[in-house]
């Protein structure tokens, strides 16, 4: 890779089993197989020792406050920023599942302060474009294995829809919205060529920080 060019970075936001993962996995494929060096990651990162805690308490096998889960989500993305800018440094793409986003609307949706949880993820590296698969809960409970992890349930999915639509609307330069009942294949397609301008773009911007 040119050393001047540095990748971009790119999130995937939805509510849970919304096809983040998946498409995903497409885009990855798609830049990979253009020439693009790409890298996928996703938070939360339950490889950690912070991810390890994160994981048992999603598997409702631990309770934790709901002031310091927030907080071990936003540690959890703090322990991953020096090796993910070094890697963009490096002209590598990453493209990430859940970010900061996620991690105020779920919060927010169980009834903590807005500005509370936004607090801790300012600082973070920001993204170049998030990519944010909004769906109809209602729609999203018929998908496999759907209600085994905690906050797979459609009330509460409905209000972190809600937060993440304020997201969009609030930081519309870099949120694109994609509808999450199109088909697999066309949904692919429209993020490709969005995908593909940022990548493009980015390659010459220098990295910023959330505020
Ligand atoms: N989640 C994820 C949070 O509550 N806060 C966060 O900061 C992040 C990154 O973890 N239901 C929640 C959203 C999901 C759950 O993520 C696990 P996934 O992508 O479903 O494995
Ligand atoms: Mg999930």
């Amino acid at each position: 890779m040119n050393a001047n060019k540095r990748g971009a970075l790119i999130v995937f936001e939805g509510c849970d089993r919304c096809g983040k993962t998946t498409q995903n996995r497409q885009l990855f494929e798609l830049l990979t197989g253009k020439g693009v060096d790409t890298m996928q990651t996703n938070f939360p990162d339950r490889s950690t020792a912070i991810g390890n805690v994160i994981n048992h308490y999603l598997q409702n096998n631990q309770e934790l406050s709901d002031e310091v889960i927030h907080l071990l989500f936003s540690a959890n993305r703090w322990e991953r920023m020096n090796s993910i800018k070094k890697d963009l440094l490096a002209g590598t793409t990453v493209i990430c599942d859940r970010y900061a986003y996620s991690g105020v609307a779920y919060s927010v949706a169980k009834g903590l302060d807005f500005n509370w949880c936004w607090a801790p993820e300012i600082g973070l590296l920001k993204p170049d474009a998030v990519f944010y698969l909004k769906a109809t809960p209602d729609e999203l409970t018929t998908r496999g294995n759907y209600g085994e992890e905690r906050y797979e349930k459609l009330d509460f999915q409905r209000k972190v829809g809600q937060i993440f639509d304020r997201f969009s609307e609030k930081d519309s330069s870099y949120w694109h919205t994609f509808e999450a009942s199109k088909s697999q294949q066309e949904l692919h397609a429209q993020i490709a060529i969005v995908a593909e301008k940022i990548v493009m773009q980015s390659a010459e911007k220098p990295l910023g920080k959330l505020a």
